[in-house]
């Protein structure tokens, strides 16, 4: 299983993944956090089906929240009691699945 991260090592990931998110990122509570905002509940609920699909490959799930268009996720591995690699790597992968819907 993926360790937990120091949080020096959550710091330089969080950098690298800001660069792509244009600093939308943040941690908080221990947790990583975005919130996503998209032209419609359409949009909002087809990105999160496709992360869902992609989660429950990866047996590793999403703690968020919808209203309307917005999505609000917060990631932690819960086996590990923090934020590991895996938060990361599905971060990267909703960046993607935001990337090409209508904002
Ligand atoms: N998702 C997340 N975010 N953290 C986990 O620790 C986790 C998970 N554990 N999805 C998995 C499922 C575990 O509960 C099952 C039993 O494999």
């Amino acid at each position: 299983m993926t360790g937990k991260l120091t949080t020096a090592e959550v710091q330089a990931r969080l950098a690298n993944l800001n660069q792509q998110a244009g600093g939308a990122w943040r941690v908080e509570d221990d947790k990583l956090v975005r919130e996503f905002r998209f032209k419609g509940f359409a949009e909002a609920f087809g990105f999160m089906a496709e992360v869902a699909l992609h989660a429950e490959k990866a047996d590793h799930h999403p703690e968020w929240q919808n209203v309307y268009n917005r999505v609000a996720v917060q990631l932690v591995t819960h086996d590990a009691g923090g934020i590991t690699e895996k938060d990361f790597a599905l971060a990267m992968r909703m960046e993607s699945a935001a990337a090409h819907r209508s904002k």
